[in-house]
């Protein structure tokens, strides 16, 4: 198999990469930080690992890369649409604008891109398999959570639309939905950089890890041909859907 794995640098898409390597197949690692990328090749071997140094956000920069790849990177089986991120933790009323915008533009514009863009090829090849990362909070709305639940709303709603294009075409689109996740930039990007909120989040509780993730998104893509997971939604133990808020007047 040779997979295209957004957001490859750090947390999932990192431990995602190494998994697929490790099970004997080919990756193609896509991020921003061109020198992380390059750890990444250096530890899992030119052979097994080539890497885009390109932000997830530029379709047109990642179609020239993608068409100018080494022959045997380049019949593309499985796309892992990894890169997406939470900004801020807000209320609607006093969200930046800006947040929103850029949770759009990662979380379902690149996404929707890169899928619209590989998509050709699998149905071609007449094989292939999307996974996307979305998110519990793309099932379960939390205060803060605003755009980034909406976002992910979108993502577990564009898979199953997906698979409704593409049951006829050996395409398979699965939506691996993470609830807590440590071990990942996540925290630390949603709150810009503030490490103590960052960590405060996962302070004495037992978080999911970047193994569990790529655990789950490797198991997916080894089912039998006739499988497809539309959906695997993962907690850790120590979390659990909440309860609905009620308001009473004082
Ligand atoms: C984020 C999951 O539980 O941190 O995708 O909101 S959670």
């Amino acid at each position: 198999m040779i997979a295209l794995i957004t957001g490859a640098s750090v947390g999932f898409g990192r431990a995602i990469a190494k998994k697929f390597v490790k099970e004997n197949h080919k990756v193609i690692a896509l991020a921003r930080r061109e020198d992380k990328l390059r750890e990444l090749q250096n530890e899992l071997g030119n052979n097994n690992c080539e890497i885009i140094g390109i932000d997830v956000c530029n379709t047109n920069k990642i179609k020239e890369r993608l068409d100018s790849l080494r022959n045997n990177f380049r019949n593309i089986d499985v796309l892992v649409n990894n890169a997406g991120l939470a900004l801020g933790l807000s209320s609607a009323s006093e969200a930046d604008i800006l947040d929103w915008e850029r949770m759009i533009e990662v979380n379902i514009l690149s996404l929707v891109r890169l899928t619209h863009l590989l998509l050709p090829q699998m149905v071609a090849q007449k094989r292939g398999h999307i996974i996307n990362i979305g998110s519990i909070a793309g099932s379960y709305p939390y205060p803060g959570g605003n755009v980034y639940g909406a976002s992910k709303a979108f993502v577990k709603q564009f898979s199953l639309n997906l698979r409704a294009d593409l049951f006829d075409k050996n395409i398979r689109v699965s939506n691996i939905e993470p609830g807590l996740s440590g071990g990942s930039e996540f925290s630390l990007v949603r709150f810009k950089g503030d490490n103590n909120a960052a960590n405060k989040v996962y302070e004495n509780t037992d978080p999911l890890l970047p193994e569990d993730i790529a655990d789950a998104v490797f198991w997916v893509a080894n089912q039998p041909q006739r499988v497809n997971i539309n959906r695997i939604e993962l907690m850790p133990t120590t979390q659990a859907p909440s309860t609905l808020n009620v308001y009473k007047n004082k």
